[in-house]
């Protein structure tokens, strides 16, 4: 079968949508930093859309910060991939142009920098996950021990952290006269604009103050909202595109239709028109993205955990377990007092519209892949909800068995006795912790509500919360995940 690139682009079917403009004449102005199937699935596509609606110079240099695998699955195919949004009524595929390259930063640091100071970049986008800003995700300051930041310090032209190459390319702007660019952070994290601002000031204060203030004063941080459902690509995924489009395609994304981005309107060297292709431009983000991080992500997190210990292996399986949607119900009935309703948005109806995405048959997302970094996502998913909760003297128990179930997961073990594999970037001292306490939900609680990076000074002492946690955790010991989340009515 031929391979998908420009000039194969003329022989696929009729039924997949392709670039409508002149992509030959697209030039760069934006470099994202960590373009995996989620930036290609989100950013990507209301570029796309945005280049439709007004062609300018704003293509997309993609930047890989660990591995060569997307530059090369990409390269061959001239940056050309499917994106196949599946409804549960029937699939939709699209092949996107706005990717024109991809770079790899451990290869070539210096060639990414390069790029960063071109006077074409205006965007620097990123999507790095929440541990790739090597901060602290209860207070969101940079963490100035972390081994890449260390790194990035001894070699500020080869760096290796995100944070530390925005500050590279920033460096290089500067001293050649240059204005800054705007750094759009597209992660999930609370004030993501503002807390990535404060970790570029900070890193960059650690060697230059003047550059500090510089960054301060001149780059531009807008806050974002990003939402769509993109589970990682599979080989299976891989083998139905090609059925679909007729062609080998390395490298397609699979989402679901829906998608949506709320942005802070502040750029320094302008945007695509985003705004005229679905993209909310606000002058405050804050009510969708606690929104959205708190129902949907702290839904998606508790899920995952219990989900993964029940059997259950896709977040569609466990949201169709009868027990656990009326779980999610009770979830977010908690959640909903404490998020400030977006202009437009009744909140009830944004959780029913939540539980019909997850149950999109279509969609296979893993309760193993949202399981991953739970110490990176708890603080902003889970821990401010209870923490408005407790201030409120209301009930948490949904909240509290959502955190449980992650301290369960973290154990390592599953209910069967089978061995699961954790992923975080603090596995080792959970797993030290865990083995120390055994099976004694008590300690075990204890011990782990005692990381302060990720509850904080304040949760450890709160009764109200411990108590309950242990609980559940005894009982998820006890009973398992389905008969916890069925006793809770
Ligand atoms: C998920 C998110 O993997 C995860 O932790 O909760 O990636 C989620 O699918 C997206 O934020 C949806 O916009």
């Amino acid at each position: 079968m031929t391979r998908l690139c420009a000039a194969t682009l003329a022989s696929l079917p009729a039924t997949v949508r392709r670039p409508a403009y002149d992509r030959s004449a697209l030039k760069p102005g934006i470099v994202h930093l960590g373009l995996g199937a989620f930036a290609r699935g989100h950013l990507a596509e209301y570029t796309e859309d945005a280049l439709e609606q007004r062609f300018g110079a704003w293509g997309i240099v993609g930047a890989s910060l660990q591995r060569p695998d997307q530059r090369d699955r990409l390269q061959p195919q001239d940056g050309l991939y499917t994106l196949l949004k599946l409804a549960p009524t029937g699939p939709e595929l699209r092949v996107i142009g706005s990717v024109l390259d991809v770079l790899v930063a451990p290869e070539n640091p210096a060639a990414l920098i390069a790029r960063l100071a071109s006077p074409e970049t205006r965007i620097v986008s990123l999507t790095v996950t929440e541990k790739g800003y090597c901060h602290d995700p209860a207070t969101g300051k940079l963490k100035t021990d972390h081994p890449d930041i260390l790194h990035d310090l001894e070699n500020p032209d080869a760096p290796s952290s995100a944070v530390g190459i925005l500050v590279a390319g920033l460096r290089v702007r500067r001293a050649e006269g240059r204005g800054a660019f705007t750094a759009l952070c597209c992660d999930n994290l609370p004030s993501n604009g503002h807390v990535l601002r404060g970790l570029v000031r900070d890193f960059a204060a650690l060697t230059d103050d003047k550059l500090a203030a510089w960054i301060e004063t001149d780059v531009a941080f807008p806050a974002t909202m990003v939402d769509r459902i993109v589970p990682a690509t599979t080989e299976a995924d891989i083998t139905e595109v090609a059925k679909l489009i007729g062609q080998d395609d390395a490298a397609p994304v699979i989402g679901e239709p829906f998608r949506q981005w709320a942005i802070e309107d502040v750029f320094v060297e302008g945007r695509p028109e985003w705004d005229k292709v679905g993209a909310q431009m606000v002058s405050e983000v804050a009510p969708f993205e606690f929104m959205k991080l708190r129902m949907l992500n702290g839904a998606h997190s508790s899920l995952a955990y219990l989900g993964y210990l029940a059997g259950h292996e896709t977040v569609a399986e466990a949201s169709g377990d009868p027990v656990f949607a009326r779980f999610l119900q009770g979830l977010w009935a908690e959640i909903i007092p404490t998020v400030p309703a977006p202009q437009g948005v009744v909140l009830e109806d944004y959780a029913k519209a939540l539980l019909s995405r997850f149950q999109n048959p279509a969609i296979r997302h893993r309760t193993w892949q949202i399981a991953m970094d739970g110490s990176q996502k708890l603080p902003q998913r889970l821990l401010g909800t209870i923490r408005e909760r407790l201030k409120d003297g209301a009930p948490i128990d949904h909240l509290a068995l959502g955190v449980a179930a992650w301290i369960r997961y973290v154990t390592g073990t599953d209910e069967k006795g089978g061995a699961i594999d954790v992923r975080d970037p603090l596995a080792a001292e959970l797993k030290r912790r865990a083995e120390a306490a055994g099976s004694n939900a008590e300690a075990l609680s204890t011990s782990l509500l005692g990381i302060e990076a990720i509850f904080g000074a304040d949760l450890p002492g709160e009764e109200r919360f411990s108590k309950p946690l242990a609980a559940h955790l005894a009982s998820l010991f006890g009973k398992g995940a389905r008969a916890t989340a069925a006793s809770l009515g």
